[in-house]
């Protein structure tokens, strides 16, 4: 399988989650800007939508959109607990966790990375990370990850996410449970990995 990534981007999340379950990825560099792969061809004859992720199965199929591509990995695998079981009142629970990570947070991050947005939108747009952040750092408060005491791909995508806090200056360092929660994350070898292979952090000097 073929990942379309973007080095720190919202793709970081299936990568993670790749790596978590042990499933070999071949993963090809996307401009998103330019719309071109590393080879120089045209990324939007591979996802017409034009961002990543974009996951091409090894029949040729694309799979686009984070949420429905991490649990396609992690149903690859399901002795990796990275998602319960289909059907279950947890699998229910996951995929409202990864709803709300995708539209109240994902998605409110974008207008803080477009240099032409206006301060005010930007500022409206912080307060209202912070308000959806507190609910987090509720659940956080009192569990180890974002569904109890098992990893899942819902806590790779919240720890991508909430890394990008730092390049657009939204201040989060109120919000405890979930600072523990991201060193938790980073500090995991399939989430080292993935981050020195996306060239987010160095490779450990050869000892
Ligand atoms: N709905 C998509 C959104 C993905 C998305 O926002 N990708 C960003 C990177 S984090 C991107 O590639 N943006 C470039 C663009 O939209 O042109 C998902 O949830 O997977």
């Amino acid at each position: 399988m073929k990942l379309y990534y973007s080095p720190g981007a919202c793709s970081l999340s299936p990568h993670i989650v790749a790596r978590e379950a042990g499933i070999p990825l071949t993963l090809v560099k996307t401009d998103t800007k330019t719309k071109r792969i590393e080879s120089g061809a045209d990324f939007l004859a591979i996802n017409p939508k034009g961002y990543v992720p974009a996951l091409e199965l090894d029949n040729g199929e694309v799979l686009t959109e984070g949420p429905a591509i991490v649990q396609y990995l992690a149903d690859r695998k399901p002795e990796s607990g990275l998602a319960p079981a289909h059907g279950t009142r947890e699998r229910y629970r996951l995929q409202e966790m990864l709803g709300y990570i995708n539209s109240e947070i994902h998605k409110t991050y974008s207008p803080l990375f477009k240099p032409d947005t206006p301060d005010a939108t930007r500022a409206e747009r912080k307060e209202y990370l912070r308000k959806r952040y507190a609910l987090i750092e509720d659940i956080l408060a009192k569990r180890t990850w974002l569904l109890g005491d098992h990893f899942t791909v819902a806590d790779a995508y919240l720890f991508t996410v909430t890394s990008w806090a730092k390049h657009v200056e939204l201040d989060l360092s109120a919000f405890k449970a979930l600072n523990a929660f991201q060193q938790r994350v980073a500090a995991r070898p399939a989430v080292q990995a993935a981050m020195q292979e996306e060239g987010l952090i160095r490779k450990a000097a050869a000892a």
